[in-house]
């Protein structure tokens, strides 16, 4: 059982910047619920994603796997194709240790490799699959570029890079509307004012968020052939990009 995400419901000191330790892996599937729109939804079109990319012996990974919620939905979606190994990174032990012992709870004939690293250290190889579900958005700007290009260049032709993001709309009024929705969400979902006020002063210096388009010039960049949005709810959206 999940516990209820209270982290930052009673007013602190000091907010100091957002980090994965270990009070955040015991709420984390109650906060990404509670704070990300359309996250189940992406979820649970994840397998059917994968079965239409998955080759055979190629790997799998996913980035930023945190509790190792898509890498289930990827196991889901590559069991039926010989000879797969799915690769999860993180570079959060505690979040590694918890999503072993998740994935422990479920049985397949699919192996999966949990490593603790950073992802922009991490060498892609044979991939017929990258999912990078909201992680990028974690990576300083100036390294996201480099971070794209190494999955490209890792990856398999005819493979897929699945992200999904936060975003920010280049038109500023337009963008304070998904944001309001945004935060509305988080009300109906059970957050506070102070919470939801807490919360984004400690993600401000770690999440910064790139527009729709600075994500498409970046597959293009890279040397994608075809990318698109697949999803968008206020201002979360889900891309997929082609080698
Ligand atoms: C899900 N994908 O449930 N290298 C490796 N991991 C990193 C790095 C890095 N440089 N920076 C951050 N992380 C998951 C949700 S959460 C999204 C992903 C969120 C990891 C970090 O430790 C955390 O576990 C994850 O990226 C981001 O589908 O909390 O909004």
């Amino acid at each position: 059982m999940t516990q209820h995400d209270t982290i930052f419901s009673k007013p602190l000191p000091s907010i100091s910047d957002f980090c994965f330790d270990q009070q955040v892996v015991e709420v984390f599937p109650d906060m990404i619920n509670r704070s990300v729109p359309g996250y189940s939804s992406i979820l649970q079109t994840l397998p059917q994603l994968v079965t239409q990319y998955v080759q055979p012996n190629s790997h799998l990974y996913d980035l930023g796997c945190s509790l190792g919620a898509a890498t289930l939905a990827m196991r889901k979606g590559c069991e039926q194709t010989k000879n797969c190994k799915i690769i999860g990174i993180d570079n959060a032990q505690p979040m590694i240790e918890r999503a072993q012992l998740h994935l422990d709870g479920y049985r397949s004939d699919v192996p999966v490799e949990l490593i603790c690293q950073d992802l922009a250290a991490t060498k892609i190889e044979n991939a017929s699959v990258v999912v990078l579900n909201f992680t990028l958005q974690f990576i300083p700007e100036n390294k996201r570029d480099e971070v794209i290009q190494n999955i490209y260049n890792g990856m398999n032709k005819g493979g897929a890079l699945l992200i999904a993001e936060k975003i920010r709309h280049s038109d500023s009024q337009m963008n304070d509307v998904l944001i309001d929705l945004h935060h509305d969400f988080k009300r109906a979902n059970g957050y506070s004012e102070l919470e939801i006020s807490q919360k984004r002063a400690a993600i401000e210096n770690v999440m910064k968020v790139d527009t729709l388009e600075v994500h498409q010039q970046r597959f293009n960049k890279a040397g994608f052939r075809h990318s698109a949005v697949w999803f968008q709810c206020f201002n979360f959206a889900a891309m997929l990009a082609v080698k």
